[in-house]
């Protein structure tokens, strides 16, 4: 809002140049020019915003009703429409954490702690609960699941059967909620006063700080000791395998370790420059950027801010163990959606797939890409599936998002 007025010409130009997809792919930024092109402080969030704005009034304007100043998005929200929906499909609408009823966040919590009641099914070692199964069958894909082509969908995949856990395991009737973490950053202040932390109706906050190991020296870290307070304090809850890729039996406290400059990535600004892509293997290079804590994205975002070093959503193998895992990769699935449903994106949108097979091969000399038929294995959590069944969420998955 700052900047609404002084806004140049340039910039709109350079902003809505990007925007209506000219063929150009744009190249992937050295990791010194990505640190400086999604910029992580708020005078150049508000630029960028206001750059959009002009644009959309309309939108823009709405948008400003229920985000705080500071916050507008690239693109505007999406009506998904009928012709890509299978009729069959009556989508379940997830919808932000924040915006959910206490009676609402409380039915979801209590579901989630459901899942922790119920025998596990998956095989590995360490899981004694269905909640376990998830974490465990992430840690045992970790290592070929990341900085690959098909990154976002596995982890829609594995998103939507933990919902379907939730609905038909523990009675739960909502769809999984979405942490829009840019409008909690957007209105800054103490983390442990933001919604999802709460210690009453959230996921609890911050533990309590302890030394240890930082071996990728994450700055300004803040906890590192187990979740105080909350449905999901030790005496309530226990991560039961981990740290690392063991999936032994070895119960623990669930743990977080703020860092206030990772969560900041996960602002609006960063989401543009994931959005300002024309393609799917651009769009999904993004959204993990490159694992350098110098170099910001917002996947890292949510694991980074709130597990630092010592916190179990940092831990890649084991980062569901950490109940907010789901909604912080539900607003990632969110943001790869509302891309996805944008006229100038469609049809492409809902077929195309592209990006290494094996991690980081983004120039195919270990493998080749994966394609629409490539499998997604998520163990015994659910069937197999294709790519080219994940990509339309109204079609073998069925599910929709509310606005935040
Ligand atoms: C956090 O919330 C408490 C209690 O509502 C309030 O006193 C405090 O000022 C808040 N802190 C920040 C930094 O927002
Ligand atoms: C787990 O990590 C250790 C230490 O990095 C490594 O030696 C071992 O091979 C890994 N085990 C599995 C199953 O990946
Ligand atoms: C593999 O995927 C990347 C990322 O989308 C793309 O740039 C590249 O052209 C693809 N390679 C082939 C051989 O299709
Ligand atoms: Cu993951």
């Amino acid at each position: 809002m700052r900047f609404w007025r002084s806004i140049t010409t340039s910039l709109v130009g350079l902003s809505l140049t990007a925007a209506v997809c000219a063929s150009v792919i744009p190249r992937w930024p050295a990791p010194e020019e990505a640190a400086a092109t999604p910029a992580l402080d708020e005078a150049s969030a508000d630029t960028a915003d206001t750059a959009y704005s002009a644009d959309s009034a309309d939108s823009a304007a709405a948008d400003r009703a229920f985000r705080p100043p500071g916050v507008s998005p690239l693109l505007p929200w999406p009506t998904p429409s009928r012709p890509y929906t299978k009729p069959t499909c009556t989508p379940i609408v997830r919808k932000s954490w924040r915006k959910m009823s206490t009676t609402e966040k409380s039915r979801y919590i209590t579901a989630v702690q459901c899942l922790t009641t119920k025998k596990s099914i998956s095989g590995i070692a360490g899981a004694k609960n269905i909640f376990d199964d998830f974490q465990g069958t992430h840690s045992q894909q970790t290592p070929t699941i990341h900085w690959v082509g098909h990154f976002i969908l596995w982890h829609r995949y594995f998103l939507a059967a933990y919902e379907r856990s939730l609905r038909t395991l523990c009675s739960y009737n909502g769809a999984q909620p979405y942490w829009d973490w840019e409008y909690d950053n957007a209105c800054g202040g103490d983390m442990n006063n933001w919604s999802v932390f709460d210690a009453t109706t959230g996921f609890g906050g911050n533990g309590p700080y302890t030394t240890g190991p930082n071996p990728f020296n994450i700055p300004d870290r803040t906890g590192g000791g187990c979740v105080p307070n909350g449905p999901f304090r030790a005496s309530k809850f226990s991560v039961n395998m981990g740290p690392g890729n063991s999936t032994g039996y070895n119960p623990h406290c669930l743990t977080r370790d703020f860092s206030r400059p990772l969560m900041k990535w996960g602002n609006q600004n960063n989401i543009n420059w994931v959005w300002d892509t024309c393609d799917y293997g651009s769009f999904t290079r993004r959204i993990e950027n490159i694992p350098d804590f110098t170099v910001p994205n917002i996947h890292g975002s949510g694991h980074f801010g709130v597990g630092g070093a010592l916190g179990t959503i940092g831990d890649a193998y084991n980062s569901p163990g950490d109940p907010l895992f789901y909604l912080h990769h539900a607003n990632l699935d969110r943001v790869f959606w509302q891309w996805q449903w944008q006229n100038k994106n469609l049809p492409k949108s809902l077929t195309e797939v592209s990006g290494p097979i094996v991690p980081f091969d983004y120039n195919n000399q270990q493998a080749g890409n994966v394609t629409a038929d490539f499998q997604i294995n998520i163990g015994k959590l659910a069937g197999d599936l294709p790519l080219s069944k994940l990509l339309n969420t109204q079609d073998y998955l069925c599910y929709t998002y509310e606005k935040p």
